[in-house]
């Protein structure tokens, strides 16, 4: 359906900028490691004040609050005509070590204030609108991107794999998970899934984690796509000994089996022929980790996207290949080669991408289509609902790094854009 006028201005909507910011900075406070840079990890104590700090945000903000086994948290305007499915809104507030205070944060505390926006000028939604702080959509903790997001659009696989997962410390899921307060029996995690149709729209605010709206001076990215993401663990297994007294002949090292994979990792990628095909080994750790041990263990873990999922999967294949031939030529054990995730790419709703569009022109801020090539909650909310994004600039598109920022400014515009489609849909 055609997207109403701009009814923001009738109602004369604004953004409580200095309220909004003092919210991230406050909640940057909660981290494992010092400020600039943020560390929220899933279920820690500081993930669990954060956790705190946002549905304290929601009650004040009037709204209906659920948590689901897991932890993904729904905050509810309950609109005139609740029976029809909601419009929701949303992103992740946990953060990867000594990352930064926007990535996930601008998508929830900005949904926050635009409904504050809308309450403050007298709209009434139809359907509801729906906040939702997605569980652990970063990997970090158990590995697993998009954890709450992933269980929502129904995944069986997870459900499954969750109860022999376990974390750096060996501490199960579930444990960990009680130890946050929930999933306190081990209760099936299928009561998560969300059927799809459960919400008329999903749109997310996110910063964009890369250089393009800021190079061309853009103010709002409006995806199009989110890139398919996958990630493969990787151990090998020598005899090690000592650094001294084992000639090199007679080696084989576990290390050096890591390290010959890492650059493989990148010589597959180049090779894809395409430059959006992207690799990399961002843990990489060697058993004993002692300089004069030659190391009998290594542990590699890969990410590789790619817009093309084809592409991707050759990619994977290869590195698959290089692993075997690797482990034959230096006569280490290739221990493990696991797939984590091999996610297919996301297209945003066309109806979605219209009234962001429209909102744009509205508000008179220059846009642009763009595809995603981080991944995102709304990758998997785009299963279960029709799914748009939104994109604001950061400084040098930064991200996962504590010099990660985005201006109040540029946010506010995420906001005001955001709140148009939600209105507009929330009228639908
Ligand atoms: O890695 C990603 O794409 C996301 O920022 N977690
Ligand atoms: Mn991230
Ligand atoms: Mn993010
Ligand atoms: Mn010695």
């Amino acid at each position: 359906s055609e997207p109403h006028s701009c009814i923001s201005d009738s109602l004369s909507l604004s953004v409580d900028k200095d309220s909004l910011q003092k919210q991230i900075d406050e909640l940057s406070t909660f981290s494992d490691t010092p400020a600039p840079s943020v560390t929220r990890i899933l279920y820690s104590d500081k993930d669990v004040i954060g956790r705190r700090y946002i549905k304290n945000i929601m009650g004040l903000s009037g709204l209906s609050i659920r948590e689901d086994a897991v932890g993904n948290i729904f905050g509810r305007w309950e609109g005139s005509e609740a029976e029809l499915p909601p419009v929701a809104t949303g992103s992740h507030v946990d953060a990867i070590p000594y990352s930064g205070k926007y990535d996930g944060v601008v998508g929830v505390l900005g949904a926050l204030e635009a409904i504050n926006a809308l309450k403050r000028s007298g709209f009434k939604p139809k359907r509801s609108l729906e906040v939702i702080m997605f569980t652990s959509e970063e990997p970090t903790r158990f590995g697993i991107s998009c954890l709450g997001s992933r269980l929502m659009a129904g995944s069986e696989p997870l459900v499954r794999a969750l109860k022999e997962t376990v974390d750096g410390q060996n501490i199960s899921f579930f444990d960990a998970a009680r130890s946050a307060g929930y999933s306190k029996d081990q209760e099936d995690l299928s009561s998560v899934f969300m059927k799809k149709g459960s919400y008329s729209a999903f749109v997310e605010l996110h910063i964009e984690q890369g250089p393009i709206l800021e190079d061309e001076g853009v103010s709002i990215g409006i995806v199009t796509a989110i890139a398919a993401p996958a990630s493969i663990k990787v151990d090998f297994e020598g005899n090690g000994g000592h650094a001294g007294a084992v000639l090199m002949p007679s080696r084989n090292d576990a290390g050096l089996a890591a390290a010959e994979l890492a650059l493989a990792v990148e010589k597959h990628v180049l090779d894809s022929g395409s430059v959006d095909t992207v690799g990399t080994v961002g843990i990489m750790e060697l058993h004993p980790g002692a300089i004069n041990s030659i190391p009998s263990k290594s542990h590699l873990e890969i990410d590789t996207r790619d817009i093309d999922e084809k592409r991707r999967n050759t990619v994977i294949e290869r590195i698959h290949q290089s692993a075997i031939a690797i482990a034959k030529n230096r006569r280490v054990k290739l221990s493990d080669f696991k797939i984590v995730n091999q996610d297919p790419p996301a297209i945003s709703d066309k109806a979605v991408i219209k009234a962001m569009e429209f909102a744009s022109q509205q508000l008179n801020l220059s846009h642009r289509l763009m595809i995603s090539r981080a991944y995102h909650d709304s990758l998997f909310m785009a299963r279960i609902s029709p799914m748009g994004m939104i994109f604001i600039p950061c400084y040098k598109g930064y991200s996962h790094k504590p010099e990660e920022y985005s201006s109040i400014e540029d946010i506010a515009n995420g906001v005001k854009t955001k709140w148009e489609p939600t209105i507009n849909s929330a009228i639908w």
